[in-house]
């Protein structure tokens, strides 16, 4: 009896990993089903996703509001792609989510895209890959599908507070792309987000992000300065910030701004990456406030370390005094000056 229960599990699970008869296997998950030639699947919450098209030669779909009951939220990522015929599609409000190249290579997304590059359905960007130039995102605009604007010619990008989340390669291969504003909305940037978009220089990680995938930044060979602002921003793999070279890339050439103690501290010094720490009036130990940590900054704390020894009155600014204080003992004194050595070195170290 026992042999036989075992049997007929492994005879289950040999049908699930091929995919046989899934449909009469609920213990499978989702499993695809059919309406008309469009096919879907049940998702877990009970809504349903468009997954296809069975007729490649189909010219005109109407995707409904509901099957059976359930509503249709989803149009999976290749859904429709490469139906070389098809120049009409009805996709209805409760369409909520449009997953990457949905509508690849079909003449409907090359219409869409004549009259405008940033196409727009039911308040997502599907696609923006013809986009060039400077783009503001409208305000209405709730999600970025996936690859959207993947090798687009686009050179600054503002996206607005309403969407909160960079899927994955969403801006892949946008070399010409230098300025991206990211709004205190995101909460992940998904894997390859940003790959290879060589023209950027500077990015902020606002503090809601709480997860950074691995090779978000990958391939972003002029990254000079990234700023995380989430102490606990989870930095997901060895390759979040590489430029390209062998299998794992070169070791990151920028600069990693964020907390004394966060995260993003903990990913520079496991991976070797220049790192300054921040507070709310600037770098620590800036004393120039150039945005960098110079012998010029060690020299000028010492400076001003002497004056006040000599009972002289101090030249240091609130704010000079803010950053450069860093044993937080009120003053600024040799050991300050001394901490601030010490992280120019370590850096210094990690640039050569
Ligand atoms: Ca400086
Ligand atoms: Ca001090």
């Amino acid at each position: 009896m026992k042999s036989l229960k075992k049997l007929i599990s492994l005879c289950l699970l040999a049908a699930c990993s091929l995919g046989i008869a899934a449909s009469m296997l609920p213990i499978c998950g989702s499993s695809q089903e059919s309406y008309g030639n469009l096919k879907y699947q049940i998702n877990d919450n009970g809504t349903i996703a468009i997954t296809g098209c069975t007729d490649n030669n189909v010219e005109s779909v109407v995707i409904p509001e509901s099957i059976g009951g359930k509503a249709v939220t989803e149009i999976f990522p290749y859904a429709f792609a490469h139906k070389m015929k098809l120049k009409d599609i009805t996709i209805p409000k409760s369409i909520t989510k449009i997953e990457g190249a949905a509508f690849f290579n079909t003449p409907w997304l090359d219409l869409k895209i004549r009259d405008n590059p940033l196409v727009t359905v039911n308040s997502i960007v599907i696609d923006a890959t013809k986009c060039e130039g400077d783009i503001v995102i409208p305000s209405d605009v709730t999600s970025i599908s996936d690859y959207a604007f993947s090798r687009s010619g686009v050179t600054s990008v503002v996206i607005p507070e309403t969407v909160t989340e960079i899927g994955a390669s969403t801006f892949s291969g946008c070399s010409a792309l230098k300025s991206v504003k990211l709004p205190n909305s995101i909460q992940n940037i998904g894997s390859t987000a940003f790959n290879k978009c060589r023209g950027l220089t500077e990015i902020t990680i606002p503090e809601s992000v709480s997860v950074i995938e691995n090779h978000a930044f990958f391939g972003c060979s002029g990254l000079k300065k990234v700023i995380i602002e989430n102490p606990e921003c989870s930095l997901d793999g060895n390759s979040v910030f590489t430029t390209l070279g062998g299998n794992t890339g070169e070791p990151f050439i920028g600069t990693i701004y964020g907390n004394e103690s966060s995260t993003a501290h903990e990913y520079a010094d496991k991976y070797n990456c220049k790192f300054l720490a921040i507070n709310e009036y600037g770098v620590i130990g800036d004393a120039n406030g150039d945005g960098n940590i110079s012998p010029i900054d060690v020299s000028m704390i010492f400076t001003e370390y002497k004056k006040l020894y000599r009972k002289e009155k101090g030249s240091f600014t609130a704010n000079q005094n803010k950053l450069c204080d860093l044993n937080g003992n009120k003053t600024i004194n040799a050991s300050d000056a001394s901490s601030v050595f010490s992280i120019y070195k370590k850096n210094y170290r990690r640039s050569h």
